[in-house]
């Protein structure tokens, strides 16, 4: 990816830009602490951090309504919160607390939010495609108008259940935007060696969905390529698809070795397409805010922020009798 020209009067408002800066740090911020506590051997089992990849979801949020839904894979913390669910509870799980969003049962990968129309967190690569198809179905079904997004990775993309789902989809025109969040990693396989047609986005063109490529590391490009695929799927055309590219920091996991990429790559990254970066150069050329407005922003994120992480410590373990809750729905 080239290395970006900021536009300093984007066709947006100064509030906006603020709030997109806004849930991208509080994304930043919480992952960087989820990685620190995770250090101090707080959070057990997996944990997938989602620095740099920060626009997609808040631009994609920027494009939903209330009551439209959204699923995803394990590298989950950043959907979450950009779709408001608690940062507490979610530290909480990770560190596997009573206080966490799934009782400190579920962990990293697993957490729901009814309220918040989050549907997951699945740690079986591709599993999240066809469920999110099903719940597009269900919307259909009720005629609400509501869309979901699917969101996976390039990876995941190679998948055979995703083309099961792409003909369903498309056949009966649910309203879903598969995201294809591609950070050119899946593990340590660079796309290249593992993907025979890297345009990701063609890959619905056999069952006759649309698809366009997108700057992920560009807010404003994903919020504007997610207001005309919703625009698409509410309009009764079916389904539609994203190949949002973007770039991943941390490793895949906390285990990760990080022998497959070099640092210099990485760094490249992080000094010339990182998207916070981006958006505060945004607010400071187009005088939309100042350094110290930003510093302002920067305190309150912190805060929200450690106090997710104090909540984190100070919830108690769940009870031995927790095991056997939330095993079978109610009757
Ligand atoms: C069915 C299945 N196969 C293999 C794995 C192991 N695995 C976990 S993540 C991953 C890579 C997925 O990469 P990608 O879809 O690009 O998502 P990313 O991690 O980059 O967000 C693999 C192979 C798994 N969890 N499930
Ligand atoms: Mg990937």
């Amino acid at each position: 990816m080239a290395a970006r020209k900021t536009t300093a009067k984007p066709n947006v408002s100064a509030d906006e830009l603020k709030s997109y800066y806004k849930d991208m740090l509080l994304i930043r911020r919480f992952e960087e602490k989820a990685g620190q506590l995770y250090g101090m051997g707080l959070i057990g089992g997996f944990c997938h951090l989602y620095i740099g990849q920060e626009a997609v979801v808040v631009g994609l949020e920027a494009a939903a309504e209330e009551g439209d839904k959204r699923i995803t894979s394990y590298r989950d913390h950043g959907h979450m919160l950009a779709c408001g669910m608690d940062p507490g509870g979610v530290m909480a799980e990770l560190t596997g607390r009573i206080g966490g969003l799934s009782k400190g049962k579920g962990g990293s990968m697993h957490m729901f939010s009814k309220e918040k129309h989050f549907y997951g967190g699945h740690g079986i690569v591709g599993a999240q495609v066809p469920l999110g198809a099903g719940l597009a179905f269900s919307d259909k079904y009720k005629g609400n108008g509501r869309v979901t997004f699917t969101y996976f990775g390039d990876g995941a993309a190679n998948q055979g259940q995703v083309y099961e789902t792409f003909n369903m989809a498309a056949l009966w025109d649910l309203p879903v935007v598969f995201v294809i969040e591609n950070n050119q990693y899946a593990m340590g396989t660079a796309q290249n060696r593992s993907t025979s047609t890297p345009e990701l986005y063609t890959r619905g063109e056999a069952f006759g969905i649309k698809g366009e490529v997108v700057d992920g590391m560009d807010v404003l490009a994903v919020k504007a390529a997610g207001e005309k695929a919703v625009k698409h799927c509410r309009a009764g055309k079916g389904p539609y698809i994203l190949e949002i590219k973007t770039y991943r920091y941390r490793g895949h996991s906390m285990s990760d070795p990080a022998k497959y990429r070099t640092r210099e790559e990485v760094q490249k990254m992080r000094e010339e397409r990182d998207p916070i970066d981006h958006v505060r150069d945004l607010l400071l050329t187009g005088k939309h805010a100042t350094e110290d407005d930003l510093k302002a922003i920067d305190k309150e994120i912190k805060a929200v922020v450690s106090a997710a992480a104090d909540f984190s410590r100070e919830s108690p373990e769940p009870p031995l009798e927790e095991l056997w809750t939330d095993i079978y729905a109610d009757a």
